[in-house]
């Protein structure tokens, strides 16, 4: 074997062996295709091109994967040659055979990287996709015009629009590899070997006209299959780009396909959505950061988990845990709770294995790992304990005070509690320090967020055994700190600070959700309420010691929404959508009279604005308080856990968008309107508006 000839002393590697170069790609941690590493592999080429005793190629990635595609933080700065679809073309463009070799992660432009070799052959571990609709991009590389020709156009725009990878196994059904194997680079070598010894020329996708015309004659399952993907977009500019290039891969040459997307990219890219969503995508990496810990801390062993209470935030906890490979502790009060728990349980795993999502023999593995008992004593072996009861502090303190004592001495206690204060818990125990908030959302088996609630004695291996289980459950935790709702919920309640006044003042409950959606959200707020329960807000308020006239009165008649067929809507057998309920228009319009107040049709914009300011103003009261450590974990937790449009960043960065003077102003008028406090901009906000800035990060 030669000396590695190191093509760019860093990011690129090229040795041979037997005729066969070995093209390494090198820029840890996920060999992300920066400027250095695009010219390294210009560079790798060029001298195996004029070394006579190369006669194939093999690609492959160091570390954990092939590629991880462009590298986004050089996004939002001028574009530096080589630019990587010319560095793609002088992939497909050698001479002699290239073979991509895949394992880990082959996404964006690294999977475009993988399409510009002549043959793929990938690990089971590979995870292969076109992920930059999620940036709010298209690919960028050729991907929306080799992918079509390699697996045809239904399959590419499906691929290429939901942003999902697909393992090995998935990428040889559907064409994209042509072998899966354990030793990927042995097996990637000896398909280049047989290659070479074909003698024949390797013909890239981009000329390969057989391949055009098949995937032409796939142009109505394109369509079909296009029409399909486009039903989720809701607002999101990138689906439709994605399909059009796809599009164009069937409709025009290869150069012109490779114009028009090099054009719908650059636009984007340039674009609010995709700043957005870059935005949203770092975020939620620095969401795990914890500031302010010490720099030696460690996490705190957890290999068992114990969950008090069955119900359905508890089944949905324990499912969660068991579907990371947990052994839970389940534990109720009554035999009857417990079967009503697990045969809850088994009924979500049921209709998991009729979607065709998961095995039998899963379903019955992860229910293995799940064990119901009544003694609370069965705590004493577990190294986390979550608690999942009724939502009441005396409740809640007692059994933590149970826990305390049945508890092993290294345990961490846990409360699942969605907004009560979590020192006051913790201090009913002799533990504080192993006392932490873990809020799950429900369904808590499927929702990826999770705030990590950090009380004031909650202690650095705590917290960060919380914030690492959180991930290993592949949730995304965010570190939050006590007060009423935490992040998350406190926000929800300040989104709900002028529902009642826009129904008194002229807008019906469907005009309001209307708006809401067409921001972008999957549900309006009043839709939300009678799904989640009138009684649960109702409950909310009052421990608060606040009312809300038009919800109360629903509330005092039993009307609690979906699960009482009535609320802000009525609810029919048989009528998918919810109907409009007239005693709630009836209620608005004598409070409309009994205060003086001409009713009016209100502009879905302004909706809007009444429903966003004061989440924007909320917002920067939490961080005044300190209860979020940066922005952008508030936006990552209105994305993650309540549906806030991701191609909008959130409400701090949707902010930055609006104006922060506009938000200042729009808040103003309201408090000086109503004299309601809650209207008042924080005082971060007019700082921050008075110096033209926005919520930066
Ligand atoms: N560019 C730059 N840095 C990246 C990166 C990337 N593409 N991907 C990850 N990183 C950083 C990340 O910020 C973190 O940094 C570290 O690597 C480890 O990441 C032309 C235009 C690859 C599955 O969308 O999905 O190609 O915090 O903690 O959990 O058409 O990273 O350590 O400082 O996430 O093992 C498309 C995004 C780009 C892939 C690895 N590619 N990355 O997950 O590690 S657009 C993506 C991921 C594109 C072309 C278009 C994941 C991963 P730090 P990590 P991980």
């Amino acid at each position: 074997m030669t000396e590695p000839h190191s093509a760019s002393p860093d990011v690129v590697t090229l040795t041979q062996e037997n005729g066969i170069a070995l093209l390494t790609l090198n820029n840890p941690p996920v060999n992300a295709l920066s400027t250095a590493l695009r010219a390294g592999i210009v560079a790798a080429l060029a001298e195996a091109a004029a070394d006579p005793a190369i006669e194939a190629i093999v690609m492959t990635g160091a570390g954990r994967g092939f590629c991880a595609g462009a590298d986004i933080t050089e996004f939002g700065k001028p574009p530096r040659e080589p630019f990587l679809p010319d560095v793609i073309a002088a992939i497909e463009a050698f001479p002699k055979p290239v073979v991509a070799a895949i394992h880990g992660p082959a996404l964006g432009g690294g999977l475009e990287v993988a399409l510009g070799a002549h043959a793929r052959v990938a690990a089971p571990s590979a995870k292969m996709g076109l992920p930059e609709v999620k940036l709010g991009l298209i690919p960028g590389a050729g991907g929306t015009q080799r992918l079509p020709r390699l697996i045809g156009p239904a399959a590419a725009v499906k691929l290429i629009v939901s942003g999902e990878p697909v393992g090995g196994a998935e990428a040889l059904k559907l064409g994209i590899v042509t072998e899966v194997a354990e030793d990927v680079v042995a097996a990637a070598r000896a398909l280049a070997r047989q290659m070479i010894a074909s003698g024949v020329a390797p013909v890239g996708l981009s000329s390969d006209a057989a391949r055009l015309e098949a995937a032409r004659a796939g142009r109505d399952a394109f369509e079909a299959a296009a029409a399909e993907v486009l039903k989720g977009a809701r607002g999101a500019e990138a689906p439709a780009a994605c399909v059009a290039a796809v599009r164009n891969s069937l409709d025009l040459d290869f150069e012109a396909g490779m114009k028009a997307e090099r054009a719908a990219f650059l636009s984007l890219v340039a674009g609010d959505q995709s700043k957005a969503l870059r935005h949203a995508f770092f975020a939620e990496k620095a969401a795990a950061k914890i500031d302010g810990l010490p720099a030696d801390a460690v996490a705190r062993p957890v290999r068992s988990v114990a969950v008090i209470g069955a119900g359905t935030m508890g089944g949905g906890i324990a499912m969660a845990f068991a579907n990371a490979g947990y052994p839970v502790t389940l534990i109720e009060t009554s035999a009857e709770a417990l079967a009503r728990g697990q045969g809850n349980i088994d009924k979500n795993y049921a209709s998991t294995v009729a979607r065709g999502r998961m095995s039998e023999a899963e379903k019955a593995e992860r229910i293995a790992r799940i064990t119901g008992w009544l003694d609370l004593g069965a705590v004493a072996s577990a190294d986390l304990i979550v608690e999942a009861v009724f939502e009441d502090m005396g409740v809640k303190k007692t059994l933590m005070a149970d826990l305390d004592r049945l508890a092993g001495p290294d345990a961490i206690l846990a409360t699942n509690t969605s907004y009560l204060d979590v020192n006051e818990i913790a201090a009913a125990t002799s533990r504080p320090e192993a006392v932490v908030g873990m809020h799950f959302f429900s369904p808590a088996n499927i929702m990826k967020l999770l705030e990590v609630v950090r009380a004031e004695k909650t202690a650095p291996d705590v917290l960060l055994a919380a914030v690492e289980v959180g991930r290993k459950l592949g949730k995304i935790p965010v570190v939050v700190g006590v007060c009423n709702g935490f992040v998350g919920n406190r926000i929800l309640r300040a989104q709900r600070n002028d529902l009642e006044a826009l129904l008194v003042e002229g807008a019906s409950p469907a005009e309001v959700d209307a708006a809401w959606n067409g921001f972008g959200f999957p549900m309006g707020p009043f839709a939300m309420l009678d799904l989640a329960g009138l009684d649960i807000s109702w409950r909310a308020r009052k421990a608060l010691g606040q009312t809300a006239e038009i919800a109360d009165h629903l509330c005092e008649q039993g009307r609690f929404g979906q699960k009482t067929g009535r609320g802000f809507y009525r609810y029919e057998p048989g009528e998918r959508k919810p109907l409009a309920d007239s005693e709630v228009e009836d209620l608005a319009k004598a409070i409309a009279a009994r205060e003086g107040i001409t009713r009016r049709s209100i502009p879905a914009a302004e909706i809007v604005e009444r429903l966003l300011y004061p989440m924007i103003n909320e917002g920067a009261r939490i961080l005044e308080e300190g209860i979020a450590q940066r922005p952008g974990d508030i936006d990552v937790i209105w994305i993650f856990g309540y549906g806030f449009p991701a191609w909008r960043g959130g409400p701090m960065h949707a902010a930055g968008n609006i104006g922060l003077a506009r938000i200042r102003d729009g808040l103003q008028a309201r408090f000086e309107q109503s004299g309601r406090a809650e209207f008042k901009p924080a005082a971060l906000l007019e700082r921050l508006a008075a110096d033209g800035g926005s919520f930066a990060g």
